[in-house]
């Protein structure tokens, strides 16, 4: 049963004012992104921008929506010195001398969704800036501050971490994200794997061996049903409440992977494993990983321990 505590109370409780206010702002900008979507057929939102965005993905019209609300949002914040966006090929920088934080996101993931009204999702990462700013957001995502993203599903949901554990918060009718769990755990093991099935053609060998060992009960006798939505928010929450892996490996077309570290990867890492899980890029710990740029990508492998740490020694033991 939900109570009456905001995000913003629950992070300034733990984390204090400055970081209370990033999480406000957070919320309202995807509190307005969540009406949008929500009404996104009786107005005109459905459909390509008509621009291509630094990934070389057709943007839509959602997605600079929603970057253009969380810019403003954040730019309003003292303490952010600085945003690094999906959309926006260099960070925005905030000439302040109060800022301390960078908050990293990608604005609308799985936007190509939209038109059919399947679920989509932000996600965020918060670190400190600590001299150089580019620096300070290349740094192994071990150094997050905190990190969350929202499911705008059915109910509209932000998962959070602030290092010490895993809440939710539902957004309510007055448009404010209340608590609605706290101390959130992964299941140790789960029924499921999630992947894209039609790439697999094109994946190292371990991975393919690895699914095959899902379905055919390598893994304790289980033999694990797929479920694959292709929007990451939607396929990583059902993993982080009902167990399992999510996998997107390198493929021939991606072989660095599809995905990308700072602003996907990351955050989902860090509140796996906040929630007990763990999250891999193969043989390494994603959130021991260094990037060398902002829009880098990587295999993602994440879920619940036994399963991510089987996959993990399946791609060691290939090497
Ligand atoms: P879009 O934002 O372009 O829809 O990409 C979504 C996404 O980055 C992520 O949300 C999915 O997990 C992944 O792509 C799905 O990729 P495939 O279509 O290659 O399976």
């Amino acid at each position: 049963m939900a109570d009456r505590t905001t995000v913003q109370a629950y992070v300034v409780e733990r984390a204090g004012e400055p970081l209370g206010e990033v999480f406000a702002a957070v919320a309202r900008a995807c509190g307005e992104i969540a009406k949008k979507i929500r009404l996104a057929g009786l107005g005109d939102v459905y459909g390509a921008f008509g621009a291509v965005n630094v990934q070389g993905e057709q943007q839509q019209k959602l997605d600079v929506f929603a970057n253009e609300v969380l810019t403003q949002a954040l730019g309003a914040v003292e303490c952010v010195a600085a945003i690094v966006s999906e959309e926006d090929e260099e960070p925005v920088v905030f000439d302040r001398p109060g800022g301390r934080y960078a908050v990293v996101f990608d604005p609308l993931d799985g936007s190509s969704n939209i038109d059919v009204n399947v679920n989509v999702g932000t996600i965020f990462s918060v670190v400190t800036v600590q001299g150089e700013l580019l620096a300070s957001v290349l740094r192994p995502g071990a150094e997050q501050v905190a990190a969350g993203y929202v499911v705008y599903g059915p109910s509209c949901v932000l998962v959070l971490t602030l290092g010490r554990g895993v809440a939710a918060f539902t957004l309510d009718e007055a448009g404010e994200f209340l608590l609605s769990a706290d101390g959130m755990t992964m299941p140790a093991q789960g029924p499921y794997y999630s992947a894209n099935a039609a790439t697999a053609a094109s994946w190292p060998a371990a991975y393919r061996a690895y699914v095959a060992g899902l379905v055919g009960g390598a893994l304790g006798g289980k033999a694990y049903s797929a479920r694959y939505i292709g929007s990451l928010v939607a396929d990583f929450h059902r993993t982080l409440l009902k167990g399992g892996v999510f996998l997107y490996p390198p493929t021939e077309k991606a072989p660095k992977g599809k995905l990308r570290l700072l602003y996907e990867a990351r955050p989902l890492a860090m509140i796996a494993e906040q929630a007990g899980g763990a999250a891999v890029s193969g043989a390494e710990a994603i959130l021991g990983l260094d990037a060398a740029g902002i829009h880098e990508r990587t295999a993602l492998i994440v879920g619940s321990k036994v399963e991510v740490e089987a996959l993990q020694r399946a791609v060691v033991g290939a090497k």
